[in-house]
């Protein structure tokens, strides 16, 4: 049997022993990994969960990592139930096609193609789109809708494989899925295998400037392989005659970068945008210990304050509930160790997940309705990245004095 669990040796990308460990947030279960009533007495897998910096290449990373079997077969990470989301990957997409005066004649490859939302948009637009997703469940799901998607992990076999019956990619995109990859250089490989001569690789993640600026901690889990800044990236791309030509903030997930990338031959040429990121990086000294030590102290303080609130305040016989299952919020969760002891119930919009519990805390999740015909004191947003959507959404709740706790990027009751 494949091992589950896996310690970080070497640095993913330059290979470096050099590995600072920094920051632990426990043993605790995989940050998707619900479970039904009937196995709430089960035993439940526990896997550590820290980050180490590489001081070679500075890529920040995780020091164990459990097997992607166990993480992406069967995946509830859906971005097409979330507003923001639908009308993020619809910009991006017409930006995309603008930019690069894309048509019917090229193809384009979403790797991590979830359930095709990004890809809609593509064939909204008559550009010949594939996904490709190792999800049994969310490729079934982009299959019925029409956009064809192989059922794989991507890697150099999978891109022969297009390239052999598709022809080559104009365009190959990862969104929120490179973070997720221990082999990254396979990735590369399949990219250059795949990818036209003057084709572009646009890959966007959570930007970790944003994750240490903004406490964003509970970003931290198993499916996170790599927290990347640009230097860590622009040492891989180099190594596959890659570069970064440019760069584009995005908000999502607390704050991302979209990254544009071609072969060094290609008629692309680094924007100036790509030399301010890399300065304010240095001068955000990503390359000194003293950052990630300063990081870890943050983290344990908001733990602190975060617990301490929530214990006067159910000693003030509050209640309090929870809002959004999310996986960084099943991370905040066991972290601060708070159960349905503290947190009655959390609601959240995914049918897939109402009627579960969280993993390891064991809370119950209800559909958001449940607020229709409740009023709790308080609750705790745990999917701060939709704070907009979801605070637009609950106006009756807060109309009955109901208060919502928001940790990112500091702890407030608004
Ligand atoms: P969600 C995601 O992680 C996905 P997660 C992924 N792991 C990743 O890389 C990071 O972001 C960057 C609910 N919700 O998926 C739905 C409501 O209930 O954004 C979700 O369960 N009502 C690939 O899981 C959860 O919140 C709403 O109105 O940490 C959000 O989880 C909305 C908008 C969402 O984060």
């Amino acid at each position: 049997m494949k091992k589950t669990i896996q310690k970080v040796k070497v640095c993913r990308i330059c290979g470096s022993s050099k590995l600072y460990p920094f920051l632990s947030l426990g043993k605790m279960p995989i940050p998707n990994g619900f479970i039904q009533k009937e196995e709430l007495n089960m035993a439940e897998r526990y896997y550590p969960l820290a980050v180490c910096v590489c001081e070679n290449c500075w890529l920040v990373q995780l020091t164990h990592i459990v097997s992607p079997e166990i993480m992406f077969r069967n995946y509830v990470y859906i971005p097409s139930t979330s507003v923001t989301m639908v009308d993020h990957f619809r910009s991006m997409a017409n930006a995309i096609v603008d930019k690069y005066k894309l048509n019917g004649s090229d193809l384009v490859v979403d790797v991590g193609s979830n359930d095709g939302t990004l890809l809609s948009f593509f064939k909204g637009k008559e550009i010949k789109v594939l996904g490709v997703d190792p999800s049994e469940n969310l490729s079934a799901i982009s299959n019925l809708k029409g956009i064809e998607t192989m059922n794989n992990f991507f890697g150099i076999e999978v891109a022969e494989k297009i390239r052999k019956e598709k022809g080559k990619a104009k365009v190959v995109t990862a969104t929120n899925v490179l973070a997720h990859i221990h082999d990254l250089d396979d990735i590369c490989k399949g990219v250059n295998i795949l990818l036209e001569n003057e084709g572009l690789f646009i890959v966007e993640f959570p930007y970790f400037l944003d994750l240490i600026d903004k406490n964003e901690f509970d970003s931290i889990y198993h499916e996170h392989l790599s927290y990347f800044s640009l230097k860590p990236l622009c040492y891989l791309f180099q190594k596959y005659n890659l570069h970064i030509i440019d760069i584009k903030k995005v908000p999502v997930h607390g704050g991302s970068l979209r990254i544009f990338v071609s072969n060094v031959k290609s008629r692309y040429k680094p924007s100036l945008r790509v030399k301010d990121f890399l300065e304010r990086e240095s001068l955000r000294k990503l390359n000194r210990r003293s950052t990630y030590n300063e990081f870890a102290r943050r983290v344990k303080a908001i733990r602190r304050d975060l617990v301490s609130l929530l214990k006067r305040l159910k000693l003030q016989g509050k209640r309090i509930v929870g809002y959004g299952a999310a996986a960084k919020g099943n991370v905040l969760l066991n972290y601060c160790k708070l159960d349905s002891h503290t947190i009655e119930y959390i609601v959240d919009s995914i049918p897939y997940k109402q009627g579960k519990f969280t993993p390891g805390t064991h809370i119950p999740i209800y559909p958001e309705t449940r607020l229709e015909n409740d009023t709790p004191d308080y609750v705790l947003l745990l999917a701060w990245n939709f704070a907009d959507e979801i605070l637009r959404k609950q106006v009756k709740y807060r109309e009955r004095d109901g208060e919502f706790i928001i940790t990112i990027p500091y702890l407030r009751i608004e």
